[in-house]
């Protein structure tokens, strides 16, 4: 059995959750919050984190993988090495690119901070460059990597949202208004584990907003 542990605020946990859920493997969710976590499973405390039988793993796409790899059915990853290749390059894109630069601004977007204005400077010049080369490789066509429901959609489904959210909070204007991430965000959320992510997100973001308040 598989237990995913953290808390279902995170777009990192939900990348997990949502694939788990799109390929029907069974496993069991395990609260931790940051400052929770097990640090022999996650040496540097950051959730998700995922117990299997065999032990222990940190990194969602390394989990991602493992998950890809242990359970083939309904599959994730095209079977040609190429096409698969293709879908990984875009995963990419979304975790390093997109949401690790936009990560910078969420502590003032979301959470009551504050970030400097040289830093949003840099960063907004940063994310219209790679949001630009992410426009190349993206597809929409229904899916982002093409005809078919990849580990990329799973991404998108959880990093998309925030780079939209932030942008349009720290800068006025949503950096990814010129692709049709909107109506592909729709489409996606007609997907039952899709609005399942996403209701338990909400109910945990309560939650986790209550915390901080104290
Ligand atoms: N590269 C990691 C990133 C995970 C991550 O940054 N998780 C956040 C929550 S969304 C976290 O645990 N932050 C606490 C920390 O970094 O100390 C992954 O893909 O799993």
């Amino acid at each position: 059995m598989l237990t995913l542990c953290g808390f279902a605020a995170s777009n990192y946990y939900n990348k997990v959750k949502l694939a788990l859920l799109e390929k029907g493997v069974p496993f069991e969710e395990e609260l931790a919050w940051v400052g929770q976590t097990d640090r022999a499973a996650s040496p540097l405390g950051k959730v998700p984190y995922l117990k299997t039988d065999e032990g222990t793993l940190c990194e969602s796409t390394v989990m991602l993988e493992y998950i890809e790899a242990k359970y083939p059915e309904q599959p994730l990853l095209p079977a040609d090495p190429f096409a698969a290749a293709k879908v990984r390059e875009l995963l990419r894109y979304l975790e390093l690119h997109l949401e690790l630069v936009a990560r910078s601004l969420y502590p003032e977007a979301f959470f009551g901070g504050k970030i400097s204005d040289a830093a949003k400077e840099k960063t907004g010049q940063q994310l219209e460059k790679n949001i630009a080369a992410f426009a190349k490789l993206a597809k929409f066509s229904p899916f982002i990597a093409g005809d078919s429901f990849t580990l990329a959609d799973v991404a998108a489904a959880v990093h998309l949202p925030l780079v939209s959210g932030a942008t349009r909070i720290i800068y006025g204007r949503d950096y990814l208004a010129d692709l049709p991430v909107r109506d592909y965000l729709k489409r996606l959320g007609e997907r039952p584990a899709v609005q399942k992510v996403n209701a338990d997100r909400k109910t945990n973001t309560e939650l986790m907003m209550q915390r901080v308040k104290g």
